[in-house]
């Protein structure tokens, strides 16, 4: 068998074999670390592999689960498939699978949701339990045993350094340019012993280019050739267009007031059509010499950063179209000195995020009256997909703003609503609204005042008299002034939707 020429080190040289072979070194039962973040940096034939395996065990009649813990979301071969076999016990810290959301919202599928920058010291502190094997997609290996890693760092650098057992997969699709681009910091030390992370501005390096692995724990190496896969945007609608523009006239206020200055602060943007579209208005505005410390870099930042409006981003993972993906690899080298790979740990840390004073945009399932946000569960009960980075954010920005659509499936539910079904970031974590009505700037504002620029600038034309009229009647009846409420009715709306179709 001819080996490919990404792999310089003999000993690990040695360890090659098929993705099958490898998987049957995965037993049932196992917590299992994946590399992946979006549809970046995943391992492609592995979780297929092993797939196949827990689908012929069960047509023995054996069950054969394991947890599965990424970075964040992954694509069809590994969550999809892992899931359409039911072979996932728990799933860990987020997803956006469509099977996998079935079975965690029909009880098949054990999920915790948990903010990003939180994992790799859930891990370190064994509250999770024992990380048993690692599988990780590097893009080659070093002569002396180090690791180009892959389009996405995530969690790989906890895995590799927790996990008993280690299952490498090199992907020669990946492009060699990738070797340079990412920083791995190993610095970071458990509490009382934690030092100051030495990142103070974007785009610093303050770590290595490599991952590091005990190459004795490498229990197998496999080779791959599969492309990423990732998902394309749609062409931003009237509505995105709208919401950009309400971001981008409020931006220009406060750097006109002095709050902001003009090159603004760095930019962190969510994943989703309404972002991408946000980010397309940067680049045709006025600002310039942007930078991005973000999660993951979309294709709106790719063209932001070839235009030269944007002269850094630093992120843990590439979510790219399929499009922008190969005009990326067609000239990555370019990229070299404009783009940088992180941990997660270090791409969402609340104390890089704070100090850098980070503009963070994110979607939303639904906003309350007060400004509570509902990023994850549909009606309360339905995840979507989890709260992902967008919690170590927007705790931590220097200005949090949060968008959406005024409404969802075709005008039946409002995105405001009376009380969010469920929290994920709190009235005192929100700054600004923004849908395709207007934009709320909520810093300064008592929950009642909140309430009523809400309404007024946010909420659907069809849904405002309704809010305004369960605001005005909570105001006058509520026993409690300072959040005014009426208890009885204030889930109505959702109740209402899952009985006739319509808020
Ligand atoms: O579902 O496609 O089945 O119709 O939610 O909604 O409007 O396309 O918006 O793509 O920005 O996603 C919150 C899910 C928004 C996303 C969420 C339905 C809607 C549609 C998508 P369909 P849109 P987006 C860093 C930041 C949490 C993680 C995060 C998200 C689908 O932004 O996952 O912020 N955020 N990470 O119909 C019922 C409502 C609804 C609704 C929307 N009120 N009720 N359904 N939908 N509003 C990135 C990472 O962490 C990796």
């Amino acid at each position: 068998m001819s080996h490919s020429n990404r792999i310089h080190n003999a000993h690990l040289r040695s360890k090659i074999m098929s993705a099958e072979e490898a998987a049957t070194l995965i037993p049932s039962g196992v917590n299992v670390g994946m590399s992946g973040f979006t549809g970046a940096g995943y391992p492609k034939v592995v979780p297929a592999a092993l797939a196949k395996r827990i689908m012929d065990a069960n047509l023995h009649g054996k069950k054969f689960k394991i947890g599965v813990w990424t970075g964040a979301s992954t694509a069809p071969e590994l969550d999809g498939a892992l899931a359409m076999v039911d072979g996932v016990e728990m799933r860990l810290p987020y997803q956006s699978d469509p099977t996998c959301r079935k079975r965690i919202n029909a009880g098949e599928m054990e999920y915790i949701d948990i903010h990003l920058s939180h994992v790799a010291q859930f891990v370190w502190f064994g509250f999770l339990g024992k990380l048993d094997m690692a599988v990780v997609e590097v893009a080659g290996i070093t002569e002396d045993g180090r690791l180009i890693p892959s389009s996405s760092v995530g969690n790989n650098k906890t895995w590799l350094d927790q996990a008993e057992k280690v299952i490498l997969e090199v992907n020669t699709w990946q492009n060699p340019a990738l070797e340079g681009m990412h920083d791995i910091y190993y610095g970071t030390q458990l509490p009382p012993f934690r030092q100051p992370i030495p990142l103070i501005k974007t785009c610093d390096r303050i770590g290595e280019p490599y991952l590091k692995v005990d190459p004795d724990k490498v229990i197998a190496v496999v080779e791959t050739h599969q492309a990423d896969r990732n998902s394309a945007f749609a062409a931003p609608d009237e509505g995105s267009r709208k919401i950009a523009g309400h971001i981008l006239e409020f931006l220009e206020h406060e750097v006109k007031v002095g709050r902001l200055p003009r090159e603004l602060l760095p930019l962190q943007s969510g994943v989703g059509n309404i972002a991408n579209a946000v980010l397309a208005d940067l680049n045709q505005g006025a600002f310039e010499n942007l930078t991005a410390y973000t999660e993951v870099l979309q294709d709106g930042m790719l063209d932001m950063i070839k235009s030269g409006k944007l002269t850094c981003a630093s992120a843990t993972a590439f979510s790219l179209s399929p499009g922008a993906l190969t005009e990326l690899n067609a000239d990555l080298e370019r990229y070299k000195d404009s783009i940088i790979l992180r941990p997660q740990e270090i791409s969402n840390h609340p104390e890089i995020i704070r100090r850098l004073g980070v503009i963070a945009m994110n979607g939303i399932i639904e906003a309350d009256i007060y400004g509570n946000i509902n990023s994850t569960h549909v009606m309360g009960t339905r995840i979507m997909n989890g709260i992902g980075g967008s919690g170590d954010f927007a705790r931590n920005a220097y200005l949090c703003i949060f968008m959406t659509p005024s409404q969802a499936k075709g005008g039946a539910i409002s995105s405001i609503v009376p009380m969010a079904s469920h929290v994920d970031h709190t009235e005192h974590d929100v700054q600004v609204l923004v849908t395709e009505q207007g934009l709320a700037d909520l810093r300064g504002l008592s929950p009642k005042q909140r309430a009523k620029v809400i309404i007024e600038n946010c909420a659907h034309p069809h849904f405002k008299p309704a809010l305004m009229d369960y605001y005005k009647r909570a105001l006058d009846h509520s026993p409690g002034k300072q959040t005014p409420h009426l208890l009885e009715e204030a889930l109505s709306w959702h109740l209402r939707y899952l009985r006739e179709g319509q808020m």
